[in-house]
């Protein structure tokens, strides 16, 4: 039997006014393609599948048509619930989806036992079974501990969520016995896991993220949705991270995109293997002085399908207003299908005074997270911190109910 494990799809994400929908689609029929020759029997997608909890029609028809296209590999899917998801939004058309041998969790189920799916081969014999966690919102992690009796907030959240899978790995064993391989999903921030700067943070009060051992040892793999750049956890082989298949952001830009792929045979994993997704765009920083940047930009040759991002940053050593005016001209002067220039900012060493123009890291509010917007508006009323953090955690809170 074949898995794949995939997430952070982010349908619909902009990046600095630019839409991924090329990027995603592509990606998509990539994997199609792979699913189909590699006769992969369930594919899983931790979380994420939408940038935005309300996603455009247009982003709705994607997610329909690759679902359409999975239904007719004969690959069962398992899709759950992200932090950028909305619940109602993902659970709403899960009957229908059902028929297709499609299952989605948006958000944690009240019958625990609908997050428990297991896999059989093509012979009909079970082997293993697929843990659906989606993101934990706080009501659905309030039921299982009470805040007060733990120390601090970080505590209570670490000790509700290992509850939580506990409780799933217990039932499991009790229905399957406990030799059956569990696969579980999870949309989580793990210690020690490097970020990108284009993940939201999930539970406010946990910013160290959670600790590998929370992880019970009757798990055999965790896929891992949440953190963008593809990565093990504790140096453990079976706890990953696959990263998102798409360029999010600048930060991203040297990361190798990929998919993860188990293979299991008599109810044992025989093998876990990333494999890389073709890369479609390239994402670049070009750096230096004016000069160097325009002779950067001259010789610049793309060689993926889909138009460059380039990111260019000046540096000079002595403020020159013609400099500015310059790179000005250059920005706007430039024409053709290379690439495309999506930020861009100038530095003067003079004096050690950075002074940057234009551009340089504003985000319009479309790109911008209502929590980003929070905290800027935040940021302009009080510098208490330990309030900052109660009101950003109440706002929290408040974003979940209204993403239900
Ligand atoms: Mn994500």
């Amino acid at each position: 039997m074949k898995i794949v494990h995939t997430a952070d799809w982010h349908i619909g994400k902009i990046l600095h006014n630019q839409d991924l929908h090329e990027d995603i689609h592509l990606f998509f029929d990539w994997l199609l393609e792979y699913i189909k020759e590699e006769n992969i029997d369930v594919l899983l997608v931790s979380g994420d599948i939408f940038d935005l909890a309300n996603p455009a029609n247009r982003d709705i028809k994607s997610y329909y048509q690759v679902l359409y296209k999975l239904s007719l590999t004969k690959t069962k899917i398992i899709i759950t619930g992200g932090n950028h998801d909305s619940v109602s939004h993902l659970d709403a058309p899960s009957h229908l989806l059902d028929v297709l041998n499609i299952v989605v969790i948006g958000g944690g189920r009240e019958d625990r036992n609908d997050m428990i799916i297991p896999c059989f081969d093509n012979t009909g014999q079970l082997e293993c079974v697929i843990l659906a966690v989606p993101f934990l919102r706080d009501k659905d992690l309030r039921p299982t501990i009470k805040a007060s009796e733990m120390n601090t907030k970080s505590d209570a959240i670490s000790e509700a969520i290992k509850k939580y899978y506990d409780e799933l790995v217990e039932l499991i064993n009790h229905k399957y016995g406990s030799e059956i391989p569990i696969i579980a999903m999870g949309h989580l921030f793990m210690h020690g896991a490097i970020t990108s700067d284009s993940e939201r943070e999930i539970h406010v009060g946990n910013l160290e993220g959670l600790q590998s051992d929370i992880i019970h040892p009757d798990i055999d793999y965790m896929a891992l949705g949440h953190i963008h750049k593809p990565q093990t956890i504790g140096a453990k082989a079976n706890i990953r991270y696959c990263g998102s298949p798409v360029f999010l952001d600048f930060s991203e830009r040297e990361y190798e995109k990929r998919i993860i792929v188990l293979e299991l045979e008599n109810q044992k994993i025989t093998n876990i293997k990333p494999v890389a997704i073709p890369k479609s765009r390239e994402l670049r920083k070009i750096a230096g002085t004016l000069s160097e940047v325009e002779s950067a930009l001259s010789s610049y040759r793309n060689e993926y399908p889909l138009t460059a991002f380039l990111e260019i940053e000046v540096i000079e050593e002595k403020k020159d207003i013609l400099k500015i005016q310059a790179l000005d001209n250059l920005i706007s002067g430039i024409v053709g299908e290379e690439f495309k220039i999506l930020k861009h900012r100038i530095s003067f060493l003079e004096n050690r005074i950075i002074t940057s123009t234009l551009q340089d890291e504003t985000k319009t509010i479309q790109e911008l997270s209502p929590l980003e917007v929070f905290k800027l508006k935040l940021t302009e009323y009080t510098e208490n911190e330990t309030i900052n953090d109660d009101l950003i955690y109440i706002y929290m809170q408040l974003l979940e109910e209204i993403n239900d």
